[in-house]
């Protein structure tokens, strides 16, 4: 068994000695600085950037591709007119499944606190495809790879917990893991891999608790259950929240087309509220039973 691991282990060795230059960190990759076209190679990919005359209402386009792939094309929108921001790319190792190295583009799209829009360029079954990524809380997204396998994921904080209950700057919120896998964004945050970064954010959550921030104290219970320590975080939080704030206490089961409620419910305390809105959570968790 000693001599088996050896030999994996000097295999890993061997492969991440063997990683080109651009798989080991992410990289930023440059616009072009005036209207034209410009392709970047990295290794066997490429990317081809197509920047538009700035008056014109051509969008901004990019095309990856590489050896024995269907490349693809992303377009970017350009308004002459308006104030826009130019799209962040980066060349990182995100998916596995391949053997090509992943585009990773982040875009503001303005407005108060919204929003960084995502989209990975990933070769799924030997095309090239454009994952749409979302939209993210904040202005730019940068993956990092959170346990240390090369792979970088997305690390965000949960957006569901913002103005919850508390103001929008007041709490932290708990962080959410993705990983790309072929293709797919997939939520990995109950992954006992992320554990240390939890047991590190929740003194934090923690002392806003303390602080009668109702919601830390969201935050906290939340990151405590998934860390196995839900009954003593609950107590905790009994002990601190701050029962004169209403923030939170009203909710609406159903809304229509226009986001007007068809169904108030209004929560006697914000132990109720918060046992129904960690419920929610859990229940869109993936990896709950
Ligand atoms: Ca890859
Ligand atoms: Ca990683």
């Amino acid at each position: 068994m000693r001599v088996r691991i050896l030999v994996i282990g000097l295999l890993l060795l061997g492969l991440s000695a063997s990683l080109p230059a651009w798989a080991q960190v992410p990289q930023k990759l440059p616009l072009p600085h005036a209207p034209g076209q410009q392709t970047l190679q990295f290794g066997a990919a490429s990317l081809t950037i197509t920047m538009p005359v700035p008056e014109s209402t051509s969008p901004i386009v990019l095309t990856a591709a590489a050896p024995g792939t269907k490349p693809v094309t992303l377009t970017l929108d350009h308004q002459p007119d308006a104030r826009e921001f130019p799209p962040s790319i980066s060349l990182m190792e995100m998916d596995a499944s391949n053997t090509t190295p992943e585009f990773f583009v982040s875009r503001f799209t303005s407005g108060a606190h919204c929003c960084a829009e995502v989209k990975i360029l990933d070769v799924v079954a030997g095309q090239w495809r454009i994952v749409e990524g979302g939209l993210w809380d904040g202005e730019e997204i940068i993956p990092e790879d959170a346990d240390g396998d090369g792979e970088q994921e997305i690390l965000h904080g949960d957006d569901r917990f913002l103005y919850r209950y508390s103001c929008y700057a007041c709490a932290g919120s708990p962080t959410r893991v993705f990983k790309l896998v072929q293709g797919t964004l997939a939520d990995v945050t109950l992954s006992p891999l992320y554990r240390p970064r939890d047991e590190k954010d929740l003194p934090g959550f923690q002392q806003g608790c303390v602080n009668h921030d109702n919601g830390a104290c969201a935050a906290y219970v939340a990151v405590a259950s998934r860390l196995g320590r839900h009954d003593e975080a609950w107590k905790f939080m009994l002990d601190h929240y701050d029962r004169k704030s209403d923030w939170g206490l009203k909710d609406c089961a159903l809304s229509d087309d226009k986001g007007n409620c068809l169904a108030d419910i209004q929560y006697k305390s914000y132990p109720d509220a918060l046992t129904a809105f960690l419920q929610q959570i859990a229940a869109a968790q993936p990896g709950n039973p």
